[in-house]
């Protein structure tokens, strides 16, 4: 492998020309990143075969992370980077006269998920191989991520996400340790063999393809294993040829672009049970291969369960180890709920998912009956432990109307349940979930969610990176916990002005982003305050555009009205079929409309919608932002993420006390963090008592009345009915979010940040505090704390 720059320039004019035939010069530029791309990939097999040995023949405990989702985005520069062949690379290029980043910018980013539950999977991922910890990652392999997002005359189109349009260099399919997963058929009972027997079934081939996951400073890279489904050998007899390759497809088709409600569609569930059986498959031969049997599975496995979607992993281990290996039930048990933990993302009601009992009868009969029984004897455990409480019992039953409740089955299957913020797993523990924490004392508990400082720090703000290089070394690298070194340095005026400077440039980038693909100019002195994330109700998006709506007005009525300059930078994605969210997105992008262009107001205030956020685009935002806006209801989001990102890239969180940002605003103190809204315990109690009234606030508040007026009198350019669905979401429906209610709060806010911002010391001291506490949040310390209270795993050994 090349360890100077004229060892890599060699092998990349070699392999160019065994490939292509021809010269670098004459080369297409899509050539040369594919060629780059597989000299990063062989470079990387050498320590992933080793990896696989080591962790093999020393008989290591492995994690598999199960998850429907990863949002890996791009992993060119990633994976050099980890490597610790970027620069050689660079410059072994740049000879060539090939600029680097031309390169990078060809790659597509690998958008196998919604949002934060698919990017924490990813950075787990990173984690984990930089911590050299062993890990394997399952997933479907979808042809198409989440849906390319356009805008277009204000509206988000959906255009599918080819992904896989130039191939996937990273990936390695492996045939051999393809497998079978049955749907449909029927049970019978062997009466000779006495068990159960899945006939009539239509199988469906499972073929893995590997993905490298390339550690930091470590020979450790684990896999991330995509399943794609293939037409079985066993094909269905008198079934139609083309219907079932039709069935095969479906099945890797589509991420399904919901992070709201579980579509309750029945390729979602076969989805599901597709990559759980295929991924545990693979688990147990690999176990088998070392192990005589199954008894020990383990000691050297534990399965964790992202959210509910791949809770499947329980009965159907239960079905393995009974049908296939013999186990009896309490013995299949005991192995099942020592390997299974489970991570809830979520307490909103309309996503705890929930499958109807014919479906997942028909469509899987066998793990179906395993699903019943586990019902059966959880009732009567419940049943002993509560002393027959009737109402206990129809509260976390696991079949109950018609529905398997999925996170139900989950907890009962596990020996852990965590949250993914404190805030959040306590709620889960004292209120949503109360009843199980009760039965299951000691099985919940928290694991604060983080984000991997090395892509949203170190390679996504190289300026940011090296100014802390230069200030407090490089130890934080590999210990970001270290970053508190910073803490000596906050009221340095030399530090402060850097790193003014720092954010200036990114923004000046941004800028021109902006200036691209909006065709709007912005004003790089102003504050960039930027909300990025899914679009949903209970995120408040709308908060925001209200709160602008009322800046707006409040200028255009009174000249002397002026604020900081702002400009108000969005991004977000709308599941397909969720018409309110879509309705903001126009909001948005309509308001943006009339308030750019108006010369009265547009040098104090911009609104800019940039299109089709994702993890690559996510990167040029984050270290532009002066303020990062985490404003959902508080209670409602779970943990959030991009908080995090924000945070340790130097902005100022403007917030709720929900999820992460309460342990962020007690990170950074008081004056470091801009806090508002009503609490959970204030929400609890106004919801409890039925006493909110959006009206009420409507006619107390000139101001929301204005704002909530101004969505059906054609204030934004279009018909009087574009908004009615958003006026009637808040007026119509009671205001769900209590938009109403937090509307002074967050109106005080904005101008807290408005005075904070103007006072230059201030504002780059709260900053640098920020970064200085922000080492928390990576996830190197979530995955520390993942390994030694929940999966027991040692480092891999030489
Ligand atoms: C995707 C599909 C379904 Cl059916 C349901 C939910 C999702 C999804 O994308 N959820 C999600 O992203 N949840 C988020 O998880 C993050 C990581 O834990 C949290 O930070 C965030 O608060 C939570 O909303």
């Amino acid at each position: 492998m090349f360890k100077t720059k004229e060892e890599f320039k060699y092998e990349f004019s070699k392999r160019i020309i065994e490939q292509y035939g021809r010269t670098v010069e004459e080369s297409h530029i899509t050539e040369k990143m594919m060629i780059l791309e597989s000299m990063v990939r062989d470079y990387a097999s050498v320590n992933w075969a080793m990896t696989k040995m080591q962790v093999r023949n020393n008989h290591q405990k492995q994690v598999h992370y199960f998850s429907m989702e990863f949002l890996i985005g791009r992993l060119l520069v990633n994976n050099m980077m980890n490597l610790g062949i970027y620069d050689i690379a660079k410059e072994g290029l740049a000879d060539y006269d090939i600029n680097i980043h031309e390169l990078e910018e060809l790659e597509s980013d690998a958008g196998l998920g919604n949002g934060g539950l698919g990017r924490l999977a990813a950075c787990f991922m990173d984690s984990l191989a930089s911590l050299s910890y062993p890990a394997f990652g399952h997933t479907i392999r979808y042809e198409y991520g989440f849906f390319e997002q356009k805008i277009e005359d204000g509206y988000q189109i959906e255009l599918p996400d080819q992904w896989l349009r130039l191939g996937n260099i990273w990936e390695v399919r492996k045939p051999k340790h393809a497998c079978e997963v049955k749907f449909w058929g029927r049970v019978e009972w062997d009466g000779q063999k006495q068990k159960w027997r899945h006939v009539n079934a239509e199988c469906i081939r499972a073929v893995p393809y590997d993905v490298p996951i390339v550690g930091n400073n470590t020979t450790v890279t684990n896999t991330l294993r995509l399943w794609k489904p293939e037409p079985s050998d066993h094909f269905p007899k008198g079934k139609n040829f083309r219907l079932y390759l039709q069935e095969v497809n479906d099945i890797c088709q589509n991420l399904y672009p919901d992070d709201s409600t579980p579509a309750g569609k029945f390729l979602r569930l076969k989805q599901q049970y597709f990559f759980v059986a295929a991924g545990l498959n693979s688990i147990v031969r690999a176990h088998l291969r070392i192990y005589p049997d199954l008894s020990n599975f383990h000691e050297k496995n534990v399965i964790q369960l992202n959210d509910t979607h791949p809770v499947l992993v329980i009965p159907e281990l239960m079905r393995i180890l009974i049908d296939d290996y013999n186990y009896e039930w309490d013995d299949a048990w005991h192995i099942v709920t020592n390997t299974c933990a489970y991570t809830n993302h979520t307490i909103l009601a309309e996503a705890l998912e929930k499958w109807p009992i014919d479906m997942m009868q028909n469509l899987l009969p066998r793990v179906y009956q395993i699903v019943d029984e586990i019902h059966k004897r959880f009732n009567g455990y419940v049943k002993m432990q509560t002393n027959n409480d009737e109402r206990i019992l129809n509260r976390v039953m696991i079949l109950k109307d018609g529905q398997v409740y999925m996170a139900h089955m989950a907890i009962a299957g596990s020996f852990s349940v965590n949250g993914v913020a404190l805030l959040h797993s306590n709620i889960l523990k004292d209120r949503e979930m109360k009843d199980f924490s009760d039965i299951f004392p000691g099985k919940f508990n928290n694991k604060t969610n983080g984000i991997t400082h090395r892509r949203w720090l170190v390679y996504s703000n190289p300026e940011l990176t090296e100014l802390l290089k230069n200030t407090i070394g490089k130890e934080w690298i590999a210990h970001p916990e270290r970053l508190s070194d910073l803490r000596r340095y906050i009221d340095d005026s030399i530090l402060q002005n850097k790193f003014l400077n720092v954010k200036y440039q990114r923004k000046i980038d941004l800028a021109n982003y902006i200036k691209e693909h909006n065709g709007i100019e912005v004003d790089v002195n102003s504050i960039f305050d930027i909300q990025v994330k899914r679009l949903h109700a209970y995120k408040r998006q709308l908060l925001n555009v209200m709160h602008i709506i009322y800046l707006y007005q409040r200028m255009k009525q009174d000249p002397s009205f002026r604020i900081y300059p702002h400009t108000y930078i969005f991004g977000a994605k709308a599941a397909p079929s969720y018409y309110f969210a879509k309705k903001v997105i126009k909001l948005i992008n309509s308001v943006a409309d009339v308030v750019n262009n108006d010369p009265d107001t547009n040098k104090y205030l911009k609104v800019v919608f940039i299109a089709n956020y994702g993890v690559t685009i996510a990167e040029h935002i984050i270290p532009a932002a002066d303020v990062s806006e985490q404003i959902s209801l508080a209670g409602k989001e779970a943990s959030g993420t991009s908080n995090m990102k924000f945070m340790m890239n130097g902005a100022i969180t403007l917030g709720t006390l929900d999820g992460a940002n309460v342990e962020i605003a007690e990170r950074v103190g008081d004056k470091n963090a801009v806090i508002f809204g009503l609490k959970v315990d204030e929400i609890n109690r106004i919801k409890d008592s039925h006493s909110y009234h959006a009206w009420d606030y409507y006619n107390n508040d000139m101001r929301i009345r204005k704002v909530v007026d101004s969505l059906t009198d054609g204030s934004w350019g279009q018909s009087r009915e574009e908004f009615r669905l958003i006026f009637d979401e808040l007026m119509g429906h009671n205001d769900e979010y209590l938009l109403l209610a937090d509307f002074d709060s967050y109106v005080k806010a904005q101008e807290r940040i408005n005075d904070l911002y103007q006072n230059k010391e201030l504002w780059a001291h709260m900053c640098l505090r920020n970064i200085a506490e922000s080492g928390y949040f990576s996830s190197d310390r979530t995955i520390e704390e993942y390994v030694q209270d929940i999966w027991h795993l040692e480092r891999v050994k030489k």
